[in-house]
């Protein structure tokens, strides 16, 4: 017998969603074989499901493990092996040809932070020294948009006390056991202390179960309930007097915006009655200090810009903004340099920013739209250049999909996905499919060939947070920073987006940019404030709390042109949008489309798009599952298990169905992301991406966008649903 090996652990930063738990990895040969909690105390108890299988996905055999150029027609599904340096030379050149050809505009890169983490500002910093403003990312409608909004309202994007709060208020967002773990933890902590949870959704979720009042209001109107709630607050005397007296602009305009939407006539709206929606805004006000956490719920509706404002008014007007238990601003962690400071956004020219996609006609999270913000945000944060959840000096992803599809307004002939399934992971996939089909060049960064992949000239074999260090900075909005050494080594000639970027801008002029040449020395970087190398850091403080700081205002005021917490918008009234928030209806269900859908409701084993290939969490959830309620389902003939078709005016998907009490009469969820990698590659069937992906289903028409940002509406427009043979592949 032989003895058994020793075991070492090491701390890791698990990507593997956006919450960025730290964790323990079990390191044995050179193999992690056991991810397990930390003493942290949001993960004392437990980890989600995708963190515990981590690394049965990361070795698995359809991983990517070198890289391949495509031989055959564009999605034909034949590659060849190639080595690095020769996919990088060619890259380089042929992106070069685009840039002469068309500019350094028709350049567009899509790459989502957390699963890429590991570029600190890099991405930016190549596109900056390019010339190319149309970078974009799946945080144009998750996180990073409402931190761009929330800017404009105050400057920064706060996030929760929860510790200290004695009221929650969740719009949808409804983390659980196995989503947004940590979060779920530290609001069922927050309860068990005695705080009040208040609920809005449609839907009966997990969360509403344990609320202590739960308003089921219509899929799509949170903009219109949060009018109402202003109104509670404003005619009932419910708001801090002197806070607003001093700290805010346009509080009479407003008050005369919301007297416009009295309870009664949010009800009608809504359809919450107007008692609870009174009950509601008064214990938000009254029961603090309270929070509203982020929500990806409202970052995706028609009226998205003004929601989330809302939201932004609420905690300002009941004084809950940088206080303790309340909504407090982060800023960027001391000690390090945050990926803003090295994403060089003062090398792009203006006249290059001034072509960012999106800029004319959705320009909220644009360099247009952000360009008020640059003085105040050096008066205030002391930088320019604030890309708070990477959500600012983002193009508008419709409208690069539009240049790179149809060539207007300009060409964009030259597009980079990483750690972002590109083609399932926006509205109108119909759209951004032929947009990749009609690039020149089309460099994919993965784990797995997606279906976006198959459909690339190159894809590159990428690291996993299992195998790389890294330093996690919370975005500027999560109030701590933590570092991962890397537990083992990447496979085969897997390797990470810095060393990506590097080796591309050293081919193209760039080198002395990026004197760093391993991530490494980046970190190092990133940490010399604190006089510290990474490693010295990462075994030293491998979780860094930010020190608590409030009504850090007073020192400088709001970073807003008016330094005020701006309840009127000063830039969106520049920008020729409404300076005061508003509803507006998305489309409704009519004869043909009778039934409301919403995209969302995350399964618990996946994070969107990824680990469908993981075994054992496909034998926990097998196939796309499509709610209806029990009433919804005999009309419509189907029952549990039977296959539907699901089908707006913009596109068709399939998913069995699961009739749930919790759903009610009228509506319908789909989940988002799906395929099946172990069927048929290749442009014809997409390893089913074609029958199951939700992005078919998603409008990006204007009736469908909000104005300001441009994002899509994926909670309540119309749909039908109908039986259907069962798709798979016999
Ligand atoms: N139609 C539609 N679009 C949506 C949504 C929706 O519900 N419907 N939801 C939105 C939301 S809330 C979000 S947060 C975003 C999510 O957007 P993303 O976070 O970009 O998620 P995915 O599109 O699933 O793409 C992630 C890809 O990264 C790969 N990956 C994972 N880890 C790594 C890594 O370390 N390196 C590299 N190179 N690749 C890696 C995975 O294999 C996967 O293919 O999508 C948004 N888009
Ligand atoms: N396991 C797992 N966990 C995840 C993720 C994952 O992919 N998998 N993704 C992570 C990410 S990036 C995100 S953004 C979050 C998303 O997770 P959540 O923020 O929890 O959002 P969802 O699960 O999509 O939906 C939450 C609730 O919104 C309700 N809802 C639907 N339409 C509306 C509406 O119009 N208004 C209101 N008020 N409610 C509505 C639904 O009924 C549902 O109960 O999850 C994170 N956690
Ligand atoms: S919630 Fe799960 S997947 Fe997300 S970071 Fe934590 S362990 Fe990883
Ligand atoms: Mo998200």
């Amino acid at each position: 017998m032989t003895a058994a090996l020793p075991t070492s652990e090491k701390f890791v930063v698990c990507a593997s969603c956006d919450a960025g738990c730290i964790l323990k990895a079990e390191v044995r040969e050179g193999r992690v074989v056991r991810i397990k909690t930390t003493d942290i105390p949001p993960l004392r108890e437990n980890i989600c499901i995708k963190g515990v299988y981590a690394a049965r996905n990361f070795a698995h055999p359809d991983r990517l493990l070198y890289p391949q150029r495509r031989v055959g027609e564009r999605g034909s599904g034949k590659w060849e092996r190639v080595t690095w340096d020769a996919a990088l030379d060619d890259i380089a050149d042929r992106l070069r040809r685009v840039v002469e050809r068309h500019g350094p505009e028709a350049f567009a890169v899509s790459n989502s932070p957390w699963n890429t983490c590991g570029e600190h500002g890099s991405c930016r910093r190549f596109m900056n020294l390019l010339g190319s403003p149309n970078w974009m990312s799946g945080v144009a409608l998750c996180a990073g948009n409402t931190a761009a909004i929330n800017r404009m309202v105050y400057g920064w994007f706060p996030f929760p006390d929860f510790n200290q709060t004695n009221c929650i208020v969740l719009f949808g967002h409804n983390p659980k056991r196995h989503s947004w773990t940590p979060f779920y933890n530290m609001i069922r902590g927050a309860q068990e202390r005695g705080a009040k949870l208040i609920v809005l959704d449609p839907r009966k979720s997990e969360s509403a179960e344990r609320a202590d009042l739960w308003l089921p209001l219509r899929a799509g109107t949170d903009a219109a309930m949060c009018l109402g709630w202003v109104n509670v607050l404003i005619e009932e005397g419910l708001y801090d007097r002197d806070f607003v007296a001093k700290w805010t602009v346009g509080f009479d305009e407003l008050r005369a915006r919301v007297a416009e939407y009295p309870p009664e006539r949010v009800a009608a709206i809504t359809g919450v009655e107007a008692d609870l929606i009174r009950t509601a805004a008064r214990l938000y006000a009254t029961g603090g200090p309270s929070v509203i956490p982020w929500t990806p719920i409202t970052d995706q509706q028609v009226s998205s810009t003004s929601a989330i404002r809302l939201q932004c008014t609420l905690r300002a007007l009941t004084g809950n903004l940088d206080v303790p238990g309340g909504d407090v601003f982060t800023g960027h962690m001391p000690g390090m340099l945050s990926e803003c400071d090295l994403e060089l956004h003062d090398a792009l020219p203006e006249a290059q920013k001034a072509k960012q996609l999106g800029t004319d006609t959705h320009p909220a999270f644009t360099y247009r739209g952000t360009a008020a913000l640059a003085g105040p945000t050096e008066r205030v944060w002391g930088t320019r250049y604030a890309n708070v959840v990477h959500g600012s000096y983002m193009a508008s992803p419709p409208d690069v999909f539009r240049a790179m599809a149809h060539g207007t307004p300009y060409p964009v002939k030259a597009f980079f996905s990483l750690g972002n399934n590109t083609l399932m992971g926006f509205a109108n996939m119909r759209l951004i499919y032929e947009a990749l089909l009609a690039q020149d060049l089309f460099v994919v960064h993965e784990l797995v060939m997606t279906p976006t992949a198959q459909l690339a000239d190159y894809v590159l074999p990428g690291d996993s947070w299992l195998e790389r260090p890294h330093l996690w900075d919370g975005y500027g909005w999560i109030p701590f920073a933590q570092a991962s050494e890397g537990a083992i080594d990447p496979p085969g000639e897997c390797r990470g987006v810095y060393d990506f970027w590097r080796g591309l801008a050293v081919r193209m002029g760039f080198a002395e940019q990026f004197p760093w040449r391993t991530v490494e020395e980046v970190l190092d970087h990133r940490l010399s404030p604190s006089g510290q190398t990474f490693r010295q850091f990462a075994a030293a403080t491998p979780f860094f709390p930010a020190p608590p700081a409030y009504r850090k205002y007073e020192r400088a005021g709001f970073a807003t042109p008016s330094g005020k917490v701006e309840l009127a918008s000063s830039v969106l009234a520049g920008l020729g949008f409404d300076p005061l928030p508003y509803y507006r209806e998305a489309p409704q269900p009519d004869a043909e489309y009778p039934l409301l859908l919403f995209v969302g409701v995350r399964d618990d084993e996946y994070f969107h798009s990824g680990q469908r290939h993981v075994e054992e969490l496909r034998k926990r959830k097998p196939l796309p599952m499509m709610y209806l309620s029990e009433p919804d389902a005999r009309d419509l003939g189907l029952a549990a298990g039977d296959w539907a078709e699901v089908a707006t005016r913009t596109g068709t998907m399939k998913a069995q169905t699961e009739v749930r009490p919790d759903m009610p009469r009228g509506l319908v969820r789909v989940p988002h992301g799906w395929w099946m990698p172990e069927t048929a590659p290749g442009k014809e069937h997409l390893s089913g991406a074609w029958d199951f992906a939700d992005g078919q289903l998603c409008g990006d028409g204007e009736d469908l966008l909000d104005r300001e940002q441009g994002v899509p509406h994926l909670k309540g427009f119309p749909c039908r649903v109908r039986p259907c043979a069962d798709p798979r592949p016999k």
